[in-house]
C-alpha cells in the first residue's frame, strides 16, 4: 500500500530540510519505498481533517491504508519494522538501535529544541544572554557524550540505521548555532549521512516541494 506522508505546504525552514517530515522522506528513501506526498497550510493543520490525522495540528502525518500515524519518530520505527535496510537482523543490535532513536529524539534533541525556541522566543528579554549561555552549555553535554561514543565509528552502533536517520537531523538543528564547530566528529558525521543518495533524493524532494508552493 503506498504510502501518504502529509507536509507543510510551505515550510518555514525554506526548504533546508529541517522540517520533521525530512526524517520520514529520508527513511522512505533508504528503503525504495514510493510515497504520495499531501501539502497542508498552517491553517488547515489546526483543522478537523488534519486532527485527524495528527493531534497535536503538526506535521508529519502518515498514512498507509487504514493506518494513520504521527510523531516522526514512531513513523520512521514503522517504516523501519516493514522494510528492510534501517533496522539490524540481530535482535539485540537492533534493541540497540532502537534504543538510538530514542536517544536522538529524547536526550539530544530535547535540549537542541529547547534551546532553539529560546532563541526567538526570549528575543529582546534583559535575561536571554544568560539563559542562552545555559542552554548552550547543556546541549555542549550532550554533544561531547555523542562525539564520545561516536569515536572513530561510521554510525551509531555498526551498521547505518534508523537511529542514524533521526540523530543526523536532530543535530542538523544545530547549524549556524556554532555549536557545531567544535565537534568535527559530529560534522563528520553527519556529512556522512548527507552523501547518502537516499538523503540526497529526500532533500531534493522536500526542497522541490517548497520552491513549487513558493513559485505557484
Ligand atoms: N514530536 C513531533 C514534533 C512535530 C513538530 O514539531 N512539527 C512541526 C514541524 S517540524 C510543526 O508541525 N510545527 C507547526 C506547529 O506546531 O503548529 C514529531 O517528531 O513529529
Amino acid at each position: 500500500m503506498r504510502p501518504t506522508l502529509t507536509v507543510f505546504e510551505s515550510s518555514p525552514d525554506r526548504g533546508r530540510g529541517l522540517a520533521r517530515d525530512m526524517r520520514v522522506r529520508w527513511a522512505l528513501e533508504e528503503t525504495a519505498v514510493p510515497y504520495d506526498v499531501r501539502l497542508v497550510s498552517f491553517d488547515a493543520m489546526k483543522q478537523a481533517a488534519h486532527l485527524a490525522r495528527n493531534p497535536f495540528g503538526q506535521i508529519p502525518a502518515y498514512e498507509e491504508g487504514d493506518l494513520v500515524l504521527f510523531e516522526s519518530g514512531a513513523i520512521v520505527l514503522h517504516i523501519a519494522q516493514h522494510h528492510p535496510g534501517l533496522l539490524p537482523e540481530d535482535a539485540d543490535a537492533r534493541a540497540r538501535a532502537i534504543v538510538w532513536m530514542f536517544a536522538a529524539l529524547n536526550t539530544v534533541e530535547t535540549p537542541i529544541v529547547e534551546r532553539e525556541a529560546a532563541t526567538y522566543a526570549e528575543r529582546g528579554k534583559a535575561w536571554q544572554a544568560e539563559h542562552l549561555a545555559m542552554l548552550d552549555a547543556r546541549v555542549r553535554v550532550r554533544l561531547q557524550a555523542l562525539a564520545r561514543h561516536l569515536g572513530d565509528s561510521a554510525w551509531l552502533d555498526g551498521a547505518f540505521s534508523a537511529a542514524d536517520v533521526l540523530m543526523v537531523l536532530v543535530l542538523r538543528r544545530l547549524e549556524g548555532s556554532g555549536l557545531l564547530e567544535d565537534f568535527p566528529t559530529l560534522q563528520a558525521y553527519i556529512a556522512r549521512g548527507q552523501a547518502r543518495p537516499a538523503y540526497r533524493r529526500a532533500f531534493e524532494a522536500q526542497r522541490a516541494a517548497f520552491e513549487a508552493t513558493r513559485g505557484g
